[in-house]
């Protein structure tokens, strides 16, 4: 992320539930976007989640948080639509999940056409 990315502005982390979207944020950033008591005592994400990084460039990119389970699905929604760019996060030891297609789903439904995959749970599954 060298370059000035002057068209990104916000960022969307996508993925079906469980596959890392709030630890790849705070890995970024060092901020956990999931800020309820409910959230932190049921380990999911629940409501849309704020935060932002700093590109080396000196750009702020806003980041945006959205529940995997598919009963929050509404909450996704809420938080793709407007987003410039979508990191589309695939937990490695599952695959691809119903929420990950629901989700790629609703990126074509709101025209998002720029989106990163990002695999997780790499180095986990190396050590099996
Ligand atoms: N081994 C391993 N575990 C991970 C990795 N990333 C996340 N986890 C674990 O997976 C679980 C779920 O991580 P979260 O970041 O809450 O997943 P999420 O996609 O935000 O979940 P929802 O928002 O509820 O959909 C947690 O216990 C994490 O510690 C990874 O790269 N490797
Ligand atoms: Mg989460």
């Amino acid at each position: 992320m060298e370059q000035k990315m002057e068209s990104i502005r916000n960022v969307a982390i996508i993925a079906h539930v469980d596959h890392g979207k709030t630890t790849l944020i705070k890995a970024l950033t060092g901020r956990n976007t999931d800020r309820w008591e409910e959230e932190q005592r049921r380990g999911i994400t629940i409501d849309l989640g704020f935060t932002y990084f700093d590109l080396p460039c000196g750009d702020r990119v806003g980041i945006i948080d959205v529940p995997g389970h598919e009963r929050f699905i509404n909450n996704m929604v809420a938080g793709v639509v407007g987003m410039d760019l979508v990191l589309l996060v695939i937990a490695a030891d599952e695959g691809i999940m119903p929420q990950t297609r629901e989700h790629v789903d609703i990126l074509n439904l709101l025209g998002i056409e720029k989106s990163i995959i990002v695999l997780n749970v790499v180095l986990s599954l190396a050590n099996d």
